[in-house]
């Protein structure tokens, strides 16, 4: 029996922990991330010291440290990811948004926060928050909603029963998301005899589960009745390594595909039934199948209101929807017929019995049509040489251009990824990595390392706004301090373009989306002078140890992105683009509710414009 403390029993349980799928195993877990402080530095500190074999890797936020383990996760189709360790109060509460990054798109993370005192006596600790009501509350309580599962450890033997709990909700594909496991700083440290077996090696198995088979039949004949069928392709066609089977599936139906923000890539954006991003901000292509599909074969989605515009996509008065998703919560959704499964094995099952299916060669010709039109807006789009300033698409058309094929972008907020969700041309499953779940600003550079530290290999391109850059730049530190290699393209703006264009589709004129002094004791929107304030972001990221190439032309900046090709180091390309030349939207809408009463007439017309534009929101029943 071994006598370890809490710490160290933690630690060693998770380098016992293997997946498994298709008869590929790895161990779960690739290290632990963390900051130190009092709360976690006796207790996972020490662990981690005397294990050196589970790597430890410095972060320079908590939060950032989540982002890292969950893109690290996203590119391991949520096979293999971190535990990140913070001491108690600010630390663990750093952790909180990336916790819900994680769950709201489903990628596991393992959270160790340092906890307050469990024995008591010495409270209040340095960074606790007390109550009046209750000793059992903390700050790590505000964890609960955004953990698929919580627990505080109060004794050393509570492991033995928590860690296996952990362990499966990590580990499987309908539950997975962030898992917080609060240590109390003085129940790390104490030690106690854990039986040895709970420490041998343990391999979780991830299942191919397979939808009810009557199921499964009624589906084949909803599809052969289907006159206009449509597949949604998710982030579940990646995650569960289907995209094989779902080209297989689409070549032998020739029903098209729309892709999700999580599920760009499914589907090489060169095959003639690839109609690229669907929803608020999808193509015309996918858009116009879109409304008049009636079947909807929803792969692995949660049909976010960007997928759906709004419940405003779907709009042949008869559609129905088959929906084939591990999570049945996402099987049921549009009062779909649930093919409640893995997307491959219920794809090929599919596949199988609509053999002898067709969609009607005009149909597919409709699709292949409209996906030529939209490749064509693409190269116009590419093809713009704005001056003085570049657009935005024409440097997104440079990097998947000069780019390395193989790379991978990396993205989270702002107007990029509504840009790069219609335009990026995804060449294989794993190049378009948004994160678009939580569209967390400053998910981006911490999100590029996590995808660099899975696929070593790949040049990762992080492309970030002005304003998530200086929300956390911080992890270019880490790339450096670890030998990653990012191309980070810095867009600067002066501000907020994204939440610019929306303020003025809702009549608000731009205000409080500019970086710009205050003028007349209040911040100008679109109409002030709008002073530019002295801020140099190429600096700023010169300072942090990347090297930085400032450029101003298309020209100069398609040489940079030859240049960073070909650093070995963390290189930061500084461009600034037109802060209000957009990719226009494409026969869509995402629902923004407007002031209903207001004193400006801007707001007022937004304001009837949205009720006719929420008259086409759809229930299904
Ligand atoms: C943490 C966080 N706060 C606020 C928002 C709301 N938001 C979405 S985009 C955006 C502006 C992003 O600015 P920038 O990164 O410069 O990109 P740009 O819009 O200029 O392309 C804001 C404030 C968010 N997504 N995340
Ligand atoms: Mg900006």
């Amino acid at each position: 029996m071994p006598r370890l403390t809490v710490a160290q029993a933690l630690i060693a349980y998770l380098q016992t922990q293997y997946v498994e799928r298709d008869g590929t195993e790895n161990p779960f877990f690739a290290g632990c991330f963390g900051i130190f402080g009092h709360g976690n530095l006796a207790g996972i500190g020490q662990a981690l010291q005397q294990t050196p074999d589970f790597r430890y890797y410095q972060s320079r936020n908590e939060q950032a440290q989540v982002h890292i383990a969950t893109s690290y996760a996203k590119m391991k189709n949520r096979l293999q990811t971190f535990a990140c360790t913070s001491s108690i109060g600010p630390g663990a509460t750093n952790m909180i948004t990336g916790a819900a990054t994680a769950t709201v798109n489903r990628l596991p993370v393992l959270l160790l926060p340092g906890d307050i005192f469990a024995r008591r006596n010495v409270a209040p600790v340095l960074q606790q928050l007390e109550s009046e009501h209750s000793q059992d509350i903390s700050v790590n309580d505000c964890f609960k909603p955004v953990s698929r599962y919580w627990d505080r450890i109060s004794r050393p033997d509570q492991l033995l029963m928590t860690l296996p709990e952990a362990m499966r909700v990590l580990t499987s594909p309908v539950e997975t998301g962030a898992v917080t496991l609060a240590l109390p700083e003085d129940v790390q440290t104490e030690a106690f005899e854990y039986p040895r077996a709970f420490f041998e090696k343990r391999v979780w198995r991830i299942p191919r589960n397979r939808a009810d088979h009557g199921a499964l039949q009624e589906a084949v004949r909803w599809i052969r009745a289907s006159k206009r069928p449509l597949i949604v392709a998710g982030g579940g066609v990646i995650y569960s390594a289907a995209t094989e089977s779902l080209r297989g599936f689409v070549e032998r139906t020739g029903i098209p595909v729309g892709e999700t923000m999580a599920g760009k890539g499914s589907l090489v954006y060169d095959h003639p039934l690839s109609l690229g991003a669907i929803g608020a901000t999808g193509t015309s292509a996918a858009n116009r199948m879109a409304k008049d599909a009636d079947l909807v074969i929803g792969v692995g989605t949660r049909y976010s209101d960007f997928t759906t515009a709004s419940k405003t996509a779907f709009q042949d008065p008869d559609v129905r929807f088959v929906n084939i998703n591990v999570a049945g919560f996402d099987a049921a959704k549009h009062a779909a017929l649930g093919l409640t499964g893995d997307a491959r094995v219920t794809l090929d099952e599919l596949a199988e019995l609509l053999a002898d299916y067709r969609v009607e060669p005009s149909y597919r010709q409709q699709a292949e049509r409209l996906h030529a039109e939209w490749d064509q807006e693409v190269e116009r789009i590419y093809s713009v040489r704005l001056e003085p300033l570049p657009s935005q698409g024409e440097l997104i058309g440079a990097v998947n251009e000069l780019g390395d094929p193989q790379g991978v972008m990396v993205c989270a907020a702002g107007s990029l990824p509504g840009d790069l969700h219609k335009l990026w041309r995804a060449r294989h499953p794993k190049q378009y990595q948004l994160e678009y779940g939580f569209s967390c600003m400053g998910f981006e550079i911490a999100g590029g390392l996590g995808a660099k530290m899975a696929e070593p290999d790949r040049e990762v391109y992080v492309l970030v706004g002005d304003g998530s850059y200086l929300m956390m730049p911080s992890e270019i530190v880490t790339s450096i301090q670890e030998g990653y290699k990012l191309t980070i393209v810095l867009m600067d703006n002066a501000g907020f373009k994204s939440i610019g264009a929306l303020s003025r589709s809702l009549g608000q004129a731009g205000f409080g989306t500019r970086y710009v002094y205050p003028t007349n004791g209040a911040l100008p929107g679109d109409d002030g002078d709008g002073r530019t304030l002295p801020v140099d972001l190429a600096a700023n990221a010169a300072s942090l140890g990347a090297r930085v190439i400032r450029c101003r032309t298309y020209t100069e900046f398609a040489e940079a992105l030859e240049t960073a090709r070909g650093n070995d180091c963390t290189t930061v390309i500084y461009v600034q683009n037109d802060r209000l030349t957009g990719v226009p939207g494409y026969e869509s809408w995402w629902d923004v509710p407007v002031a209903e009463v207001s004193d400006s007439s801007t707001v007022n017309e937004a304001r009837r414009e949205w009720e006719a534009n929420r008259a086409r929101e759809r229930y299904f029943f």
